[in-house]
C-alpha cells in the first residue's frame, strides 16, 4: 500500500490484525480526548465459558478473533492468587473489603480482583473477573444436567444429540474428571463431605458424587506434599494457583495456540453502538490495576459476540439501548433466574466427633440429590467452609427450580432487578424442610452463625437468563433485530437448569458456535 492510500484509509496491520488508526481525529483533539480507533472482523466481549468455546472454534476455522475482557491476565502477570485465610491483591474486584460470602474482615487494597460482587437489593451476585471468566473462582463442580429436566427447560432442542456430542465434547475439553472413592475415604481434608453424606443417608436422602475440573491426580499429589498445594491450601474463589483447569489451561490455551485470537486484557467495555451498515462501534477503557482508565478506545467490528456473563451482557445490552438507542427485542432482560440458588447450613454438627473437620479441601465432591422429590425437588452440594479450624458446621449450597422468574431492566444509569423475597419463597420452604430433616436425623441447629434466620437466600453463584436461546435469539443464539450480533453465554439458560450450569454453558455454545460457521455468519 503506498503511503497516500494508507494515510487516506488509515488501515495497517500488526501481527496479522488489522488496526485503524484515525490520525485526523488524533490531530484535531487535545491529548486527554485521543481516542484510538481499532478494527476487527470479529470482536469477543468477555472470556468466560462461552466466550472461550467460541474463539477456539472460530479460531480452529480460521478466523481472526480479538476478544475483550476487563480483567487482569493472571498468568501472564506474574502476580500469585491469594487463599482464604490471606486475601490479597486477587481477592476483590476494586474494593477496600473483602467480598466472601461470610467473615469480611478483611481489609484490601483496591486492585483489578479475580472475584466481584453485584449488589441488589434482595440479592448479591458474585462473579469472576479476569482471562477466564467464571472459572478462575468457582469451585469447578462440571456438573451435566438431568435429561428429563433439560428437555423441558429446552423443549425445542435434540437432547439426544446434546447428550451424545455436545455434553461428551464439553467435558472432553473442560478436562472433567471424578475423585478416586478410596482417596475420599481415607483423606482427612474430605471429612466434611463423609461427615455430609453419611448424614444425608440417615436422614433418609440419596447423594452422588460430583465430578469436577480440579485435577485430582495432582490433589493426590499435594497430599503427600509432593507438588504445591492449592486445593489443600484454602484456594479457590480468589483464584486457584494449581490443579483447576481453568479456561485459561483449557478452550483460551488452545485458540492462542492457533495463533488467531488476541486477548487485549483490562479491556472494558463501556457501551455499543449499531452503525448504519449494521456493523458494531464499541466505546472501550483501558484500566490500569487500580481502575484507572489510562486509555479510550474504540473498536470496530463486523461481527459482535457477547459474552461478558449473564449479568455482562445485560448491562451492555440494555445500557446501549437506554443510552444509543441501540435495537433491542422485547424478551432481553426477560425470564431471568438464581438457578435456584438458596445457601443454607447447620450448626453444632457432630461437636463431639472433630465435626466436620479443621482442614477441608476448598474442591466440592458430594451432593444431596432430592430432585425427584415431587414436593421438594432440590439438588445441595454439599460446600466445604476451609476456616483453618473446626467449626462443627456444615454448609450446603441448594440448588432449586426457579417456578417464579426474575426480570432485568436499565434505570437512572443502572441495572435493575425485579427479583424479591417472592421469588426465592419456594426454596426457603425446601431448605427449610432439608434442614429440619437433617437435624431431626443427626442433630444441629439451622445455621444462625452464618445468615440472618438460618438461610441465604439473597447469595447468588449462578446468575442465568435474560437472553433466552429462541426467546431474545434466533434457534443459534443470533439475537433478535440484529444481523452480526450473537450471545453465547449463561443468558441463554431460562434462569434454572437445575445443577451447576458451566458444563450446560458450554455445551450449548458449541452447539450454537457449530452451526453459525456452518451458516456462514461470520464470512
Ligand atoms: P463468565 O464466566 O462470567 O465470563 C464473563 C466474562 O466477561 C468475565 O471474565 C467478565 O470479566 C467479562 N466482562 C463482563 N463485562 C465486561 C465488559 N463490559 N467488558 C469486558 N469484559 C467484560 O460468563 N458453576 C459451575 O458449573 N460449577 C461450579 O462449581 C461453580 N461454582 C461457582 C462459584 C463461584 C464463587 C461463582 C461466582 C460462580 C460459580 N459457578 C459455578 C458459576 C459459573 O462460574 C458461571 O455460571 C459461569 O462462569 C458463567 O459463564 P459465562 O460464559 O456466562
Amino acid at each position: 500500500m503506498k503511503r497516500k492510500e494508507f494515510l487516506k484509509s488509515g488501515i495497517f496491520a500488526i501481527g496479522g490484525f488489522y488496526f485503524l488508526q484515525s490520525n485526523f481525529f488524533k490531530a484535531a483533539q487535545p491529548k486527554s480526548l485521543i481516542k484510538k480507533e481499532i478494527e476487527a472482523p470479529i470482536i469477543i466481549i468477555g472470556s468466560g465459558y462461552g466466550g472461550a468455546v467460541s474463539a477456539l472454534r472460530l479460531c480452529e476455522a480460521g478466523k481472526k478473533v480479538i476478544m475483550l475482557e476487563m480483567g487482569m491476565n493472571w498468568g501472564k502477570s506474574g502476580i500469585s492468587y491469594s487463599n482464604m485465610l490471606k486475601p490479597d491483591k486477587s481477592a476483590a474486584w476494586l474494593k477496600t473489603k473483602t467480598i466472601a460470602p461470610f467473615f469480611n474482615i478483611f481489609g484490601l487494597k483496591p486492585f483489578t480482583g479475580v472475584l466481584d460482587r453485584l449488589d441488589f437489593e434482595h440479592i448479591n451476585i458474585w462473579l469472576g473477573r479476569g482471562v477466564g471468566g467464571g472459572s478462575l473462582v468457582n469451585g469447578g463442580m462440571a456438573v451435566t444436567p438431568k435429561q428429563k429436566y433439560f428437555e423441558e427447560i429446552f423443549p425445542n432442542l435434540d437432547a439426544e444429540k446434546f447428550y451424545n456430542i455436545y455434553f461428551p465434547r464439553a467435558k472432553q475439553e473442560l478436562k472433567v474428571n471424578v475423585i478416586r472413592e478410596d482417596f475420599l475415604n481415607d483423606c482427612p481434608y474430605y471429612k466434611f463431605t463423609r461427615v455430609g453424606e453419611a448424614e444425608a443417608h440417615k436422614a433418609g436422602f440419596k447423594t452422588m458424587r460430583v465430578p469436577n475440573v480440579y485435577d485430582f491426580t495432582y490433589m493426590e499429589k499435594e497430599y503427600k506434599n509432593e507438588v504445591p498445594r492449592s486445593a489443600f491450601k484454602t484456594e479457590v474463589i480468589y483464584g486457584n494457583n494449581h490443579g483447576k483447569n481453568s479456561l485459561d489451561k483449557t478452550y483460551l490455551q488452545k485458540a492462542l495456540d492457533t495463533g488467531n485470537l488476541e486477548i487485549f486484557d483490562l479491556h472494558c467495555v463501556d457501551d455499543i453502538k449499531m452503525n448504519n451498515d449494521k456493523s458494531y462501534t464499541l466505546n472501550v477503557n483501558q484500566i490500569d490495576t487500580s481502575g484507572k482508565t489510562v486509555a479510550e478506545k474504540i473498536f470496530h467490528c463486523k461481527q459482535l459476540i457477547l459474552a461478558a456473563g449473564t449479568m455482562g451482557t445485560l448491562q451492555l445490552l440494555l445500557k446501549s439501548n437506554a443510552e444509543n438507542n441501540f435495537p433491542l427485542h422485547e424478551n432481553v432482560g426477560k425470564n431471568w433466574g438464581n438457578n435456584g440458588n438458596f445457601m443454607t447450613g447447620r450448626n453444632w454438627v457432630k461437636p463431639l466427633s472433630g465435626g466436620t473437620g479443621a482442614q477441608q479441601s476448598t474442591i466440592p465432591v458430594g451432593g444431596v440429590d432430592n430432585w425427584d422429590d415431587p414436593k421438594h425437588p432440590f439438588f445441595a452440594e454439599i460446600a466445604p467452609l476451609p476456616m483453618g479450624m473446626d467449626v462443627a458446621t456444615a454448609l450446603y449450597l441448594q440448588i432449586n427450580k426457579v417456578d417464579k422468574k426474575g426480570s432485568v431492566y436499565y434505570k437512572n444509569g443502572k441495572l435493575i432487578l425485579d427479583w424479591n423475597e417472592s421469588h426465592t419463597q419456594k426454596m426457603k420452604e425446601n431448605a427449610d424442610y432439608f434442614i429440619k430433616k437433617m437435624n431431626k436425623a443427626n442433630g444441629g441447629t439451622r445455621a444462625h452463625l452464618l445468615f440472618k434466620n438460618g438461610f441465604g437466600a439473597n447469595i447468588c453463584y449462578h446468575p442465568l437468563g435474560g437472553c433466552v436461546l429462541g426467546e431474545a435469539t434466533n434457534e443459534f443464539g443470533k439475537l433478535k433485530n440484529h444481523d452480526h450480533l450473537f450471545v453465547l453465554d449463561g443468558s441463554l439458560i431460562p434462569g434454572t437448569i437445575g445443577v451447576n450450569p458451566f458444563v450446560t454453558i458450554v455445551a450449548l455454545t458449541e452447539y450454537c458456535i457449530e452451526n453459525l460457521i456452518n451458516l456462514n455468519e461470520f464470512s
